[in-house]
Formats: C-alpha cells, sequence, structure tokens
C-alpha cells in the first residue's frame, strides 16, 4: 500500500501567502449563523435542525439548512476571489468569480446534500461511534445555480479520461486535520452526462452565503457532503486521488472489526473512499389525529442504484408495510418527501419506514456498525 504524505501546496490563492497567516484558528470573525439549529459544536460551529422543520419544506431555506464545518468560517470578498484550475502541477487558468458567471451557461440543479454522518446517533447506540453525533437533521435540499464543472475543465482545454481525478481544495480557510480542506472525484462522475457536478455560485436563488461556501463552492449530486468542498479556490485534474486527510484518513466505511483509532491508523489506506450515500429513509414527524390513528412525515433520498420509487411503513414492527404518498420529488437528485395517514396503529408506539428504490433495492432493516459512523441506513423509526 502506498504510504500517502501530505503536499501542503502554500497556494497564493484568496489571503495572503499561507505562510504569513498564524497557523491558528481564529473563531472571532464568524459570520452570524442561524439561530434555528441544534448546536452540535461552536468551534467549529457545528449545527442541525430538527428534521419534523425540514420535512415541511420542499427546497430547505437557509436558515434550516445544516452547518458542518472542519475549521472557521470565513466570508470572502466576491469581487477579488478567484479560482484556479490545474492540470497536475502546472496552472492552466485562473478565473474570477465575475468571469465564471459570465463565460460559461448557468445551470440550476435541486440536489439533496447530505453528511455521511447523517444518523451517527443512532448508531452509536449500537456501539460507540466516533464523530458529532449528528441525527436526522444534517440533510437539506436546496437549489444550486452555477456552472458544470465539465464545462469549466473542457473550457480550460485540459485532456480530459475518465481514470483521472479532479481534487477541490480550499486554501482560503483553516481546518483541524490539514493544513487545507480537500477532497476528490473521480473524473468519470464529472464527465457523465447526467451526472451535473456543478461549481455553485447561488443557493436558492440567493449568492451563496458564507456558511454554505460562498462564493464558491462544489456541489456534488448523489455523494456524501464531504466532497462538497465549500470556499473552493483550487481544482486540480490529477491521475491520483486527494492526498488531503479528508479524502484518505476520514469519510471511510472500515469494517465492523475496527472498533478504536489505534486499530484504524494502518487500514485507512487499505479502504476506498466514500462516494455515493446508501438508499434511506427517515421518519420525521407523527401527529395524532384519534386515538388509533396518525399522520406521519419523513424523507426518504436514493443510493446508487436508482431513485426512490417507494416508501413502505409499518407499524406492526416490520410484519406488514403500506405504501405513503410522495409528496415531492425533483429530478433524479432532490430527496423524496412522503407522508401518510395511519389507521388502526397498533399498541407499539413504534413507525418504522424503509425506501425502495427503481432497481428494487431496499433499505435494510439494520445499518452496518462502523467506527466514523458513517451511511447509517437502518429502517427509520418514529415513536409516539
Ligand atoms: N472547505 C470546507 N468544505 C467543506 C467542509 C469543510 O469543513 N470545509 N465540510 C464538508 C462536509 S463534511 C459537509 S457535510 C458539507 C456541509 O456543507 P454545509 O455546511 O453547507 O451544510 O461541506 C463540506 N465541505
Ligand atoms: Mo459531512
Amino acid at each position: 500500500m502506498v504510504e500517502v504524505t501530505f503536499v501542503h501546496c502554500l497556494q497564493p490563492t484568496n489571503q495572503p501567502s499561507l505562510l504569513q497567516i498564524p497557523r491558528i484558528m481564529d473563531y472571532s470573525v464568524e459570520p452570524e449563523h442561524s439561530s434555528l439549529l441544534n448546536i452540535q459544536g461552536k468551534q467549529p460551529f457545528n449545527a442541525e435542525p430538527a428534521a419534523s422543520a425540514l420535512v415541511e419544506f420542499p427546497l430547505t431555506p437557509e436558515d434550516l439548512v445544516y452547518c458542518r464545518n472542519h475549521g472557521p468560517v470565513r466570508e470572502f470578498d466576491e469581487d477579488s476571489y478567484t479560482l484556479t484550475i490545474k492540470d497536475g502541477s502546472q496552472e492552466v487558468m485562473s478565473i474570477t468569480v465575475n468571469e465564471l458567471k459570465h463565460s460559461l451557461p448557468k445551470l440550476e440543479v435541486v440536489a439533496v446534500l447530505q453528511c455521511a454522518g447523517i444518523r451517527r446517533k443512532e448508531m452509536g447506540t449500537v456501539k460507540k461511534v466516533h464523530g458529532v453525533p449528528w441525527a436526522d437533521g444534517v440533510i437539506a435540499n436546496c437549489k444550486w445555480g452555477g456552472v458544470l464543472l465539465r464545462d469549466l475543465l473542457q473550457h480550460t482545454g485540459v485532456q480530459l479520461d475518465g481514470n483521472m481525478h479532479v481534487c477541490f481544495s480550499s486554501y482560503a480557510t483553516l481546518c483541524e486535520d490539514d493544513g487545507y480542506y480537500g477532497a476528490s472525484i473521480p473524473m468519470n462522475k464529472v464527465l457523465g452526462a447526467a451526472d451535473d457536478v456543478m461549481i455553485a455560485y447561488e443557493m436558492n436563488d440567493e449568492p451563496l452565503s458564507a456558511d454554505h461556501g460562498g462564493p464558491l463552492r462544489i456541489i456534488v449530486p448523489g455523494y456524501l457532503g464531504a466532497r462538497w468542498v465549500k470556499w473552493v479556490d483550487t481544482i486540480i485534474v490529477s491521475l491520483n486521488e486527494s492526498p488531503n486527510y479528508y479524502q484518505q484518513r476520514d469519510y471511510k466505511i472500515l469494517p465492523p472489526t475496527v472498533e478504536s483509532k489505534e486499530a484504524a491508523k494502518p487500514l485507512w489506506s487499505k479502504y476506498p473512499s466514500m462516494t455515493s450515500l446508501p438508499l434511506n429513509s427517515v421518519v420525521a414527524s407523527i401527529y395524532p389525529t384519534s386515538p388509533t390513528s396518525v399522520h406521519v412525515k419523513g424523507y426518504a433520498v436514493p443510493g446508487p442504484s436508482g431513485n426512490v420509487s417507494k416508501v413502505e411503513l409499518s407499524a406492526d414492527g416490520g410484519e406488514t408495510w403500506c405504501s405513503a404518498r410522495i409528496a415531492y420529488q425533483q429530478g433524479n437528485w432532490s430527496w423524496t418527501l412522503w407522508e401518510a395517514d395511519l389507521d388502526n396503529v397498533g399498541e407499539t408506539g413504534i413507525i418504522y419506514s424503509r425506501a425502495v428504490d427503481s432497481s428494487g433495492g431496499v433499505q435494510p432493516q439494520e445499518g452496518t456498525w462502523n467506527l466514523r459512523g458513517v451511511a447509517f441506513n437502518a429502517w427509520g423509526v418514529g415513536k409516539w
């Protein structure tokens, strides 16, 4: 196995040279964050809304969009912000936000953003996991406006091959575990005609806010949020995956036998970096409508094998299932909102949900435990 060494390229990007910046996390100049979120941590700012609030809106309003940060949030001046594109180590283009907006066609895509640690708190009840104990609110269905990454890369004239990788870096902000935040995705995902990987400058028809990576962030529909690099300032076409900590030593599904950080250390390089998140559904709210009936609402998200085609509910511990009504779904990359009125609900006080996808894939009864608590997708469970 190849040992990964971190090369901290000292990029003269949107800040003075990193050499001149003290390498300390400064949380004194954070923008004001939404007050509608449950705070998991203030430094870095990590917070999520209640899922019951989320499912009231097909498109998630900005104030209900979770915030997941590995370092301080910074505001940048859009006029002087530049994005650098490199072919390996060679710079091939440097483009301002304004030039980006005017030189390439604008695209708008509704896509659901989710943290890989969604439902980690539930997985933690099986056995201790490492990471922020997220509930089911680290998900947001937004309309993203920007340019197709494929268009931009083709515009640079760089030779593109499906076996390559595209690395995204944010040198503009600091983070906890590496000299910069970085991620990469396979070039095939960028070149796929239906894949819609974007560089976004708008969220829900507004300029992208600092909290969500403005002025520029990457959108990778279908992939975990960790690849949706915020405050992106460098894009590298590479033969290799990003060497960044968050690509190589985190966001991987380790086998259940790995139960400690020590045991994980020599194994990170042996497991693949995560890409798609799995088929999932969650029961977000239950309103009693009579002593024996309830109105239930929730969301579902597709996995890699096709969009959500059905969501089923069970009030008898999984013996019998009935289909929920699909209330919202848009295009290939949105979440699915569903609701149902259930009569004669049993004595258990528990309602399970499971999503089914267009290739017949079914959300499993149990999720697979892993040390980092990622990709948990056991049946959704609601109690009343
Ligand atoms: N530069 C940078 N990009 C980042 C992160 C970060 O800490 N720094 N966090 C990632 C993770 S783990 C997630 S889940 C999403 C969260 O995006 P949001 O804060 O807009 O909800 O951003 C991703 N992009
Ligand atoms: Mo995340």
